[in-house]
């Protein structure tokens, strides 16, 4: 951390020391979740936070725009070079405002959206019924089998047929298992709908070759930056040629004002090292990792919705663990190991309290961990649910001290 927040304003550098000490020490497993570069976050934290910009490259309201627009061009073309996309815009603030944008795009209120729901593994901004997309569009959902956890194509064209959406989404936000982009794009053909897949989960894993592209079979593509892709907290939106306008007139002036420029820096930054050659290996081994991961849990008796994983997302349902997700989740926070309790499908508790946990390995798998530690961490896992179960805090303080350990010997980038 900088010597300057140190001597303007110890009281916040304190915050910030115990929050880089936490993340040290303890593991996360959630799966939205990354540790950047130390050269992400010095863009991040630069001097284009300074600088209003609104506009795009050439065709700004303010002046002053020699470098914002270099910079902003130069995310544009790495983004279009990772993901081999006609048109991409970088100015969404995140993944929700991206979201938005684009039913600002294409659809005019109360217009039909379908959606994967919330509680099968969607997303809030693909028409959950709390959010303004459910409340201000007429939202069709989607749901994934209960014997399975996957989605039934068959089921899901029938729906399109019968409520004719003007807008699907696909991809979501807790599915564990590969998405069928070419599926999904016969049935909006089908019923004439924009395709939107929604990968701000698997956007690293796609650049790095380990999920399968959506780009040739949807028109619009929707990413955050910060999840698998390991960029500063944003978003971008790609799409075919023929949509960049409305896209970019929807973002901007549409839904926001000026685009946050440092963010846009270092975007850029981790598209760049997204585009190197190691990033691949990062995107297989976040997937190794999982699968290893995976099959400890099973043969430490969990239950795994879909049976496992595909990509760096594990949903595990508890039930028969008996304990639910929130204190499983409480638990292993104490126990150094940090994830989040996620509802699963058809569960027949409160979102607030739900049956299920969520993890991934997009983090622990920045650090450097592999499959010997995955193990190491399903089993622990397994032992922290157990002591939940008992009350036994000095168990979770012991494995705590050996996640710690473990820990210690894989350092933050950035840090
Ligand atoms: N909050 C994100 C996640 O954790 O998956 C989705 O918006």
């Amino acid at each position: 951390m900088s010597a300057d927040v140190r001597s303007t304003d110890p009281e916040l550098a304190e915050l910030l020391d115990l929050e880089l000490k936490r993340q040290s020490q303890t593991l996360a497993l959630i799966p939205s979740e990354n540790h950047v570069s130390a050269a992400v976050l010095a863009a991040s934290g630069s001097v284009l936070t300074n600088k209003y910009s609104e506009g795009y490259a050439g065709r700004r309201y303010y002046e002053g725009q020699q470098i914002i627009d270099r910079i902003e061009t130069l995310a544009v073309d790495r983004a279009k070079a990772l993901f081999g996309v006609d048109h991409a815009n970088v100015q969404p603030y995140s993944g929700s405002p991206a979201n938005l944008a684009i039913y600002l795009a294409f659809l005019e209120p109360g217009d039909t959206v379908m959606g994967m729901a919330l509680p099968m593994g969607g997303h809030l901004t693909h028409g959950w019924n709390v959010s303004i997309t459910g409340k201000f569009f007429r939202s069709v959902q989607y749901v994934v089998e209960r014997e399975t956890g996957l989605v039934d194509f068959e089921k899901v064209r029938e729906l399109a047929l019968k409520e004719r959406p003007k807008l699907i989404f696909c991809g979501g936000t807790a599915i564990p298992r590969t998405i069928d982009f070419a599926a999904f794009r016969s049935i909006a053909d089908e019923v004439g709908a924009i395709l939107v897949a929604d990968i701000a989960h698997i956007a690293g894993l796609i650049a790095g070759g380990a999920h399968p592209s959506p780009v040739s079979y949807v028109d619009v593509v929707s990413t955050t930056t910060h999840k698998t892709l390991r960029g500063p907290r944003g978003a971008m939106l790609m799409a075919k040629t023929e949509h960049a306008r409305k896209i970019d007139s929807a973002v901007f002036p549409g839904l926001q004002g000026g685009p946050h420029n440092h963010t846009t820096a270092a975007i850029a930054v981790a598209l760049h090292e997204a585009l190197q050659p190691s990033f691949k290996d990062y995107a297989h081994q976040i997937v190794a990792n999982a699968k290893a991961l995976a099959d400890t849990l099973l043969a430490e008796g969990f239950d795994l919705v879909t049976g496992g994983t595909d990509n760096h997302l594990i949903l595990i349902d508890l039930t028969n663990k008996e304990i639910p997700g929130k204190a499983a989740a409480k638990a292993l926070d104490k126990a150094g190991l940090v994830a989040n309790y996620n509802t699963v499908p058809y569960d027949p508790r409160r979102p607030f309290d739900p049956s299920g946990l969520r993890i991934g390995t997009p983090a622990v798998t920045t650090r450097g961990l592999r499959e010997p530690e995955m193990r190491m961490i399903g089993r622990w896992m397994s032992q922290g649910v157990e002591a939940a179960k008992a009350r036994d805090d000095t168990r979770l303080g012991q494995i705590r001290d050996e996640v710690q350990e473990l820990a210690g010997t894989f350092p933050l980038p950035g840090a």
